[in-house]
C-alpha cells in the first residue's frame, strides 16, 4: 500500500509543477540582466561601474571580463555594452570615456543609410530634418540641408 502511495506522489508531482502558473514578473526581458535576488536591470547597466543589483553581481570583475555585447553595440573596456548610437555624441557613456575617443570618432565611417555628424556620430537618415537636433551641433537640422529637401 505504501509503495502505491509513493508511486502516486511520484507521478503527480511533475503533473502539478507543470500546471503552476508561470509568473512573468520573475523573468527578465532579453535585453535585461537578472540579479541573483531576482530583480531585472537594463542590459547596459551591467559593468558600468555602478552597483545596480543588490549584491552588486552586475559589476563582478570576472563576469565583466567576458561579458559580450549584442550586434549594434559597442563594448567599453570595462565590459559595459552601449548602443552604437551613443558613440561620438559628446557624452561619455563608457566609464573611461572611450566611446568619445577622438581617434575613433575622427576616423569613424557611417553606413549608407546613416548621416555622419561632424563629431563622428552616425544617425539614421530619417532623423534628418525631423525638427529634432540629433547631432551634437545640430547639423542634421541645418537650413541649407533641410531647405533643399523641402522642394522634393
Ligand atoms: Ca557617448
Ligand atoms: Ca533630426
Amino acid at each position: 500500500m505504501q509503495v502505491l502511495y509513493f508511486l502516486c506522489i511520484l507521478l503527480t508531482v511533475p503533473f502539478i509543477t507543470a500546471f503552476i502558473p508561470f509568473d512573468p514578473s520573475l523573468a527578465c526581458d532579453d535585453e535585461e540582466f537578472m540579479c541573483q535576488t531576482g530583480g531585472c536591470i537594463p542590459h547596459n547597466y551591467v559593468c558600468n561601474g555602478i552597483n545596480d543589483c543588490p549584491n552588486s553581481e552586475d559589476e563582478n570583475l570576472k563576469m565583466c571580463e567576458s561579458h559580450t555585447c549584442f550586434h549594434k553595440e559597442f563594448r567599453c573596456n570595462t565590459g559595459r555594452c552601449i548602443p552604437n548610437i551613443w558613440l561620438c555624441d559628446e557624452t561619455r557613456h563608457c566609464p573611461n570615456g572611450e566611446d568619445e575617443s577622438i581617434n575613433m570618432c575622427q576616423s569613424r565611417l557611417c553606413s549608407i543609410k546613416e548621416f555622419r555628424c561632424i563629431t563622428g556620430r552616425c544617425i539614421p537618415d530619417y532623423w534628418l530634418c525631423d525638427n529634432t537636433k540629433n547631432c551634437p551641433y545640430g547639423e542634421d537640422e541645418n537650413v541649407e540641408l533641410c531647405g533643399n529637401r523641402l522642394l522634393f
